[in-house]
């Protein structure tokens, strides 16, 4: 009795974040408010959980939620909705053809919901236009797999990250994007240290902390650098002959090819790196056995992605390093169930549980299965070639499905002309507004997480179930629901009987099975008809489980059997050219990524007080000299401008970034800022083998924006409409922080602050000006409660944050207290924690220098003063990269 569905009060669940897969337990408290804590018996995490699974809690309450379906914005019914859509769809199908309908969906729905998706568009519309944001995600390694392997399969499983001697993250920020993985890493590290981490990114992030060698490769000098390395290993004689022989083709070609473009000094040009630095990595990978390279976006989202998941592959198969414990190359997966997509299809050029779509047999398969009149026969659309098609008015009816495209997707712009000019656009969604759904011609409402049932798959094949703690808000429904009503009412009933995802689960493992004579490694037929029971008690497992095995732990190819025609895995000659767009217009190479605390387009984590006290705004972060040349300052705005669009963002001048190069966190949306949608700059060039967009590398040029008046406020409200040219919008504790610039000033302040309070009753007004420094404070107070603070100076406001983030909940009831808020120094008489470092304990980078200069010189001694870093561990890195940087600077 490992993995009970219940705890006492609590239910066993999985976290809807990364793709960790983090087991969670999750208990509804009587006033309806969630706990959360890690579940100590799941095999991923053991019981930790990051800053992001921690404040689960904090966002999953009614705020923002949509709650009925609707039609041109006007609520309507269930029955009606479905109707419209149904018939929609019907119609252009009879009028246009079945590719004239597209389903764009995510690795953010459950594997029951994508499953029925996918037989419903590949079966029974009888198109293959359903793609997900997997495409600008995983597609690389997909493609980089299937090519080398003859199957989508990551070999190895977590435990390999522990028993590695030497790990190698290539384009991977795990410390923030995979944090209980990297803090597995850490611990492993810690009993280990002989145990070596090497990161190889053009951006120093919070993960080189760990790191005993860190490469600063230049953008997309990654197929050169494990082109140097294969040469070097075969030099070296790093070779494993045997493993060559029996199990592999086309070695040679991929040496020779390897060699052609890695001349030492060639590789050294294209990496950006030391002869001496390439050495020690080369010298490390040749000499250490247990060796993984981990990869993630830094290698996928990029025109030569495919490339560089071979060219890191070649390598293993090189060194026989593949499938044995603590060896592999290993894709870490980032969405919650982008492998569960993956397993069943769920991208345009997929069939379902690993059959290919270009194999009559397999076609044949499915479709006997299915009983599926009308399969589709080739591929569909890719993502980038989906709104294409869009725009185009090629597509007449659309779904998006549990994504948020008008941020996500590059040249956004045109993703959100596109879905405009598209008749019909059906948005299934949790959230009322997203940048997305406010283009939707009907919206439907989708039960959340914590509402929703069913499985999820993580980055080592491991299957979890999600399980519901509480109803479904208001009139939602899960996605699976959502298809299947459709489905029904366009004639496919009797395909789409499901009453329980356990109906679903079941018939998906039959069809894993089904004329599986060993050919698929993707088969869990020991779960073909499962019933509902022993479902809801599944325990997490990993694949493959065929009929009559017991779960264990799989490894893919130590004694090769790869899923190729001849069962050999396959070299692949990869070339080291990237090309890029700079021009002398837009000099400067974009990077983009990801922060700690928020999880892409804001919808869940921007709810979140805690999460937002990390980073409250967008960004952009920029090399000294580069900031020096354009005249830019620490915290001014600036224009970041490409070929296809501009943002305005606030300068974070850095040496994480080198010069020549900028990066931008791709969160932010309309709704949390005036003009932060950076995937508007981003260039929808793609991968040639795999269509997935290099959102890494986009020419742009960065330009300081003069602003003459810059204002920081704090509100209980969120205001409706803010008339600035620049705002941002944070959660605090029972508000909001506003942060504001104007291009010229505003002559009328107190009129702004009245708009921005939202202040419709009589109130205490309170101003204070300093005509000579050019600041103003407006407050607004209201039954001993402050209603919102503006502060107003002709320079970035250098008020404390968290010192007026803190008045919401300060008692305001004598009139002296209201007046030292408006004239006293902002924060004057409370230290100023700074930037928020730990977000589950709210301590600052401030409090943590005090603590060092006060004798704390390590992580543990912060924590055992502080606190910080003692809940989930998330912000390790950085009390380290704090206690250095103290420690620096008192040296100096
Ligand atoms: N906190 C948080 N965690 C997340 C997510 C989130 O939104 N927030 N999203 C999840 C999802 S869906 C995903 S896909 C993963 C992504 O996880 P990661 O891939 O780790 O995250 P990114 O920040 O997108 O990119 C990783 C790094 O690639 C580097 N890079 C850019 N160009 C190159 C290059 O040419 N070569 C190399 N070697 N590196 C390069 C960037 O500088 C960046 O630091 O994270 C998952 N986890
Ligand atoms: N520039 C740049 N762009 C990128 C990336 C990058 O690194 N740089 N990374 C790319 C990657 S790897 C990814 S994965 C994408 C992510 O990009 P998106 O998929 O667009 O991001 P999310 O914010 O996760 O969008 C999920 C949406 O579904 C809703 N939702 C959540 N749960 C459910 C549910 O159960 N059902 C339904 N129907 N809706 C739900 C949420 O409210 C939200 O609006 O971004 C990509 N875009
Ligand atoms: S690492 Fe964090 S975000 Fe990822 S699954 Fe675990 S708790 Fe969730
Ligand atoms: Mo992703």
């Amino acid at each position: 009795m490992q993995n009970r569905p219940k705890q006492n009060d609590e239910i066993r669940t999985t976290c809807p974040y990364c793709g960790v897969g983090c087991g969670v337990l999750a208990r509804k408290k009587t006033d309806n408010s969630i706990v959360v804590r890690g579940d100590p018996e799941h095999p991923a995490n053991f019981g930790r959980l990051c800053s992001k699974g921690s404040a689960l809690g904090e966002t999953t309450g009614y705020e923002g939620r949509l709650l009925t379906p609707s039609i041109y914005g006007e609520r309507t019914d269930w029955d009606t909705a479905l109707d419209l859509v149904a018939s929609k769809f019907s119609e252009a199908i009879a009028e246009y053809g079945p590719e004239s309908v597209a389903i764009y969906a995510a690795g953010q729905i459950l594997t029951e919901d994508y499953y029925v998706a996918n037989k419903w568009m590949k079966g029974f519309v009888g198109a293959s236009n359903i793609d997900t944001n997997s495409r600008l995600c995983m597609a690389s390694s997909v493609a980089g797999h299937r090519r080398a392997f003859g199957t989508d399969t990551v070999p190895g499983i977590y435990e390999d990250l522990e028993k590695a001697d030497l790990i190698t993250l290539v384009g991977s920020n795990l410390a923030w994007c995979h944090p209980v993985l990297y803090q597995r890493i850490a611990a492993a590290k810690q009993a280990r240290p002989e145990m070596k981490v090497v990161l190889i990114d053009p951006r120093r992030t919070m993960t080189a902390d760990i790191c005993d060698l860190y490469l600063p490769i230049e953008p997309n000098g990654d197929v050169a650098l494990f082109n140097g390395l294969l040469d070097h290993l075969s030099l070296h004689d790093g070779l494993n002959a045997d493993y060559i022989e029996q199990h592999t083709s086309g070695f040679s070609d991929a040496l020779t090819s390897a060699i052609d473009g890695s001349s030492p000094s060639k590789v050294a040009e294209l990496t950006g790196l030391t002869q001496s630095e390439l050495a020690t990595f080369y010298d490390l990978f040749l000499t250490t056995e247990k060796a993984v390279t981990i990869y993630s976006q830094g290698v996928n989202q990029s025109c030569v992605g495919t490339d560089k998941v071979n060219s890191i592959i070649n390598c293993h198969l090189a060194t026989g390093r593949i499938g044995r414990e603590g060896m592999g190359p290993f894709s870490v997966t980032g969405q919650p169930n982008a492998m569960g997509g993956r397993e069943v299809g769920g991208l345009a050029n997929l069939l379902a549980s690993h059959m290919e779509l270009e194999r009559e047999d397999h076609r044949a398969l499915v479709s006997e299965f299915w009983s599926a009149p009308n399969l589709t026969k080739k591929p569909g659309l890719k993502a980038v070639d989906l709104f294409k098609a869009v725009r185009e008015g090629n597509i007449k009816a659309l779904w998006i499905m549990s994504t948020n495209p008008v941020v996500s997707m590059p040249e956004a712009d045109k993703v959100a002309e596109a879905i405009q000019a598209c008749p019909f656009v059906v948005v299934s969604e949790v959230q009322a507004k997203t940048d997305t759904s406010q283009y939707g011609h009907v919206l439907l409402p989708a039960a959340d997480w914590g509402e929703k049932d069913g499985t999820v798959t993580n980055s080592e094949r491991r299957i979890s179930r999600q399980r519901p703690f509480r109803e479904p808000m208001g009139e939602s429904k899960p996605d699976w629901w959502h298809i299947c009503e459709v489905a029904r009412r366009m004639g496919f009933a009797d395909a789409f009987q499901y009453e329980t995802t356990a109906e679903i689960f079941a018939e998906y493992a039959a069809l894993s099975a089904y004329g599986n004579a060993g050919d698929r490694d993707f088969d869990i037929g020991a779960l073909a008809g499962i019933e509902k029971p022993a479902y809801d008690a599944l325990e997490p497992f990993q694949w493959p489980r065929k009929v009559g095995a017991e779960p264990s732990q799989t490894r893919f190819f130590a004694n090769g059997g790869f899923y190729t025609a001849d069962r050999k895995g396959r070299f692949v000659a990869v070339h080291s050219e990237a090309p890029s767009d700079r021009t002398d217009a837009r000099p400067m190479l974009l990077n983009t990524g990801r922060l700690r605390d928020q999880w892409h387009t804001m919808t869940r984590t921007g709810k979140s007080p805690r999460l937002a006290q990390h980073i409250a705004e967008p960004f952009v972060e920029i090399n000294p000299k580069d900031a020096l040349v354009l005249g830019i300052r620490e915290a001014e705005l600036v224009s970041v401008r490409s070929d296809h669009g501009d943002v305005l963002l606030r300068a974070l001048i850095t040496h994480r970034v080198k010069k020549g190069q900028v990066f931008a966190p791709f969160h932010w949306n309309e709704q949390y800022a005036s003009n932060a949608r950076v995937d508007t700059l981003v260039r929808a060039v793609t991968d040639p083998f795999s269509g997935q967009p290099a959102s890494k590398s986009t020419a742009v040029s960065v330009h300081f924006a003069r602003m003459q008046q810059f204002a920081f406020a704090i509100v209980r409200e969120k205001p409706d409409h803010i008339d600035a040219e620049y705002w941002a919008l944070a959660r605090v504790p029972d508000g909001w922080q506003v942060e504001l610039a104007f291009e010229t000033m505003k002559p009328d302040l107190a009129h702004f602050a009245h708009n921005l309070f939202g202040l419709t009753q009589s109130a205490d007004w309170l101003e204070y000006e300093d005509a000579k420094s050019g600041q103003h404070r407006h407050a607004c107070f209201q039954k001993g409660q402050l209603v919102g603070i503006l502060f107003v100076g002709t320079r970035p406001v250098a008020a404390s944050r968290s010192w007026a983030a803190g008045l919401l909940s300060t008692c305001f009831d004598e009139a002296k207290k209201r007046h030292l808020v408006i004239a006293g120094r902002a924060g004057q008489d409370q230290p100023d924690p700074g930037a928020i470092v730990c977000s589950c304990f709210s301590v600052g980078f401030n409090q943590i220098q005090s603590a060092v200069v006060k004798g704390c010189s390590s992580v543990k001694a912060i924590g055992d003063c502080l606190n910080a870093g003692t809940n989930c561990g998330s912000c390790k890195s950085e009390i380290q990269q704090a206690i250095d940087q103290t420690t620096r600077e008192a040296a100096e």
